[in-house]
């Protein structure tokens, strides 16, 4: 039973965060989207709202993994927290070489520290590559349009934390 680890701040999740979920769930069984907990900053989206919007897209795209899949929160070293889920891989989706040289080191880090926990990086899709969290919520918070970037719920929630 291969259970996958998917750590992120989905602050909100995008496009671009589903692709990487979609792709992960060919390769495991089970997986771990974990909600990274950082006190010193504050996200635009609480836990709660975060995980549902994860919940929402496996449940609208893959109703039959939903069993499979789990929302939890993490603080500290991710590497930690996915032993402590029980996972033998972490992944991590990859857009460009800005993500790659920040990823491999962090993989490398977390290699040494932790040599039975595996990283997978998956590419992200071509219409998702451009797509990030930070720029959607500033698009959202300047009054642009995420409807692309985002699922229609998660644009609906941005409406409302920045009405015009
Ligand atoms: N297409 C494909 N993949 C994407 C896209 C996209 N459009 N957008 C984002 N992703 C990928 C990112 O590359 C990343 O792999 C993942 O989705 C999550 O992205 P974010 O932006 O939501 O979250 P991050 O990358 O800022 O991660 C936040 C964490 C809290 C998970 C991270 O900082 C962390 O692991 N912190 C714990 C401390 C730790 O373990 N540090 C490492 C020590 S070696």
């Amino acid at each position: 039973m291969a259970t996958a680890f998917y750590p992120g701040s989905f602050d909100p999740m995008t496009n671009g965060h589903l692709d990487v979920v979609l792709q992960a769930l060919n390769i495991a069984d089970r997986l771990v989207l974990a909600i990274g907990i950082n006190a010193g900053k504050k996200p635009l989206f609480e836990f709660e709202e975060r995980a549902a919007f994860l919940q929402r897209a496996v449940a609208e795209h893959l109703p039959h993994r939903t069993g499979d899949v789990s929302v939890v929160a993490f603080t500290g070293l991710a590497i930690d927290a996915a032993r402590e889920n029980g996972a033998g891989m972490i992944i991590r989706g990859l857009r460009d070489s800005t993500d790659f040289a920040y990823e491999m080191q962090m993989a490398g880090m977390n290699q040494t520290m932790a040599p039975d926990v595996q990283t997978v990086f998956l590419p992200a899709m071509a219409l998702s590559r451009p797509i990030s969290a930070t720029l959607v919520r500033q698009v959202a918070a300047m009054g642009g349009d995420v409807e692309r970037f985002v699922p229609d719920y998660v644009a609906t929630a941005l409406k409302a934390k920045f009405p015009r």
